[in-house]
């Protein structure tokens, strides 16, 4: 059986996730797409040689009768609506990060979502599917180093057009929120957020640009994320654990080391696209061949709304300068079977 996907939002991850679903994954094919811009929707369709219906509105292919399941791409702010209407269709939804841009928006969605019934909503977390914290996961629950104690990460961009206010927080530290307390299975209990000398290579007066984010979770791990999306440098993405035996690293993406004129170096990626390339790839296989068997199994509506709950709560602790609790409501059991 091949899946029939409507995808809501052509622009840069969109057509890249249309790519790697129509031209490499199996299981799968895009027969309808919608973007605000018609015109980009049409050059998409295009360029990537589809056979799909290109629709007015983002509802029109939500309520497509050949489409089967929905993926949406479009701007963080249009996920909740989109999301809200392929609950009430009853078609599952894959929905890029943020899942609302206010957890109020995502706590919607997961009434909605346990209202349906079923579980229908996955969220573009594609860390979870990355083999290098794969790798660190399987060390951890070995117990190779012992109880986690304490948490050093990093994660730069070489630069982020279009950031302003708290974005930083709220749409690219939101990949942390999520995968750390995967990485712990464990969850947050307060945050601060410390705003260093701001760096003069940056575009928008708004943003504050590093910041460093301190995390507790209930198990007493101290977590700190570095937060720089204007590093200049490259795209790098780092993660510590330090337990009570020994430390843990997440792996570097592999690089061939050249020795050459008296220096020994190798190459940084500068683009999320392809750092998390292959964990894109394993991401969609996954939801694919889960959606097909009619099973939900990735990064689900509730932890959408725990990152998003994360995310305000460090809004709120920047902007106070205090060290905020974070106070998530007991998991529903229908989110943890
Ligand atoms: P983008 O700006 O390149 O593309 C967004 C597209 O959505 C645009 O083509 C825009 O015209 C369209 N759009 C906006 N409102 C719409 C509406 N109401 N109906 C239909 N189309 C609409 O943005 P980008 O970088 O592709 O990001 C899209 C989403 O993907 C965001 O939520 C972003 O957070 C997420 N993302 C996730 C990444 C990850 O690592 N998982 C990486 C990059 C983006
Ligand atoms: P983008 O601006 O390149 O693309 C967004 C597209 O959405 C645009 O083409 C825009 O026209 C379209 N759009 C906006 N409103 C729409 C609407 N109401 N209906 C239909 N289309 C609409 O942005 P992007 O970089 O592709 O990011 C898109 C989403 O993907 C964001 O939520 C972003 O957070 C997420 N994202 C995730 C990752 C990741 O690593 N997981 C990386 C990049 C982006
Ligand atoms: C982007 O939207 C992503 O999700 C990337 O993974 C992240 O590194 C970047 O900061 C975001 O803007």
């Amino acid at each position: 059986m091949t899946l029939r996907i409507g995808v809501i939002g052509t622009g840069a991850i969109g057509r890249e996730h249309i790519h790697r679903i129509t031209h490499k994954l199996k299981g799968a094919q895009v027969v309808a797409v919608n973007d605000v811009n018609t015109e980009q929707a049409q050059g998409v369709v295009r360029a990537l040689d589809l056979e799909a219906k290109v629709y007015t509105t983002g509802a029109e292919v939500i309520q497509a009768a050949d489409v089967d399941a929905v993926i949406v791409t479009s701007w963080g702010p249009t996920h909740e609506e989109f999301v809200l209407a392929s609950i009430a269709a009853g078609k599952p939804v894959f929905c890029e990060k943020p899942l609302a841009v206010t957890a109020e928006g995502c706590r919607q969605i997961v009434e909605a979502e346990m209202a349906a019934g079923r579980k229908l909503v996955q969220v573009g977390f594609m860390r979870r599917f990355d083999y290098a914290y794969r790798q660190l996961k399987c060390v951890l629950e070995a117990d190779t180093i012992g109880a986690p104690l304490i948490l050093n990460c990093v994660h730069r961009n070489p630069e982020a057009p279009g950031f302003s206010g708290d974005m930083a927080l709220t749409d690219s530290c939101v990949h942390e929120f999520d995968v750390l307390r995967w990485l712990l299975a464990d969850d947050y209990i307060s945050a601060q957020v410390i705003q260093p000398r701001r760096t003069r290579l940056c575009d928008d007066d708004s943003l504050q640009d590093p910041h460093v984010i301190l995390l507790r979770t209930r198990q007493g791990v101290h977590i700190s994320i570095e937060s720089f999306v204007n590093c200049q440098y490259g795209y790098d993405i780092q993660c510590q654990v330090v337990g009570e035996t020994g430390t843990a690293n997440l792996p570097e993406p592999a690089s061939v080391p050249v020795r050459r004129e008296a220096k020994l170096s190798f190459d940084i990626l500068v683009s999320w696209k392809d750092r998390f390339i292959d964990a894109f790839d394993v991401e969609f296989q996954e939801w694919i061949d889960a959606t097909t068997r009619g099973e939900m199994t990735g990064p689900s509506a509730w932890d959408g709304y725990v990152v998003a709950m994360t995310s305000d709560a460090c809004v709120k602790a920047k902007h106070s300068g205090q060290i905020e609790p974070i106070e998530l409501p007991e998991c529903p059991d229908f989110y943890t079977n």
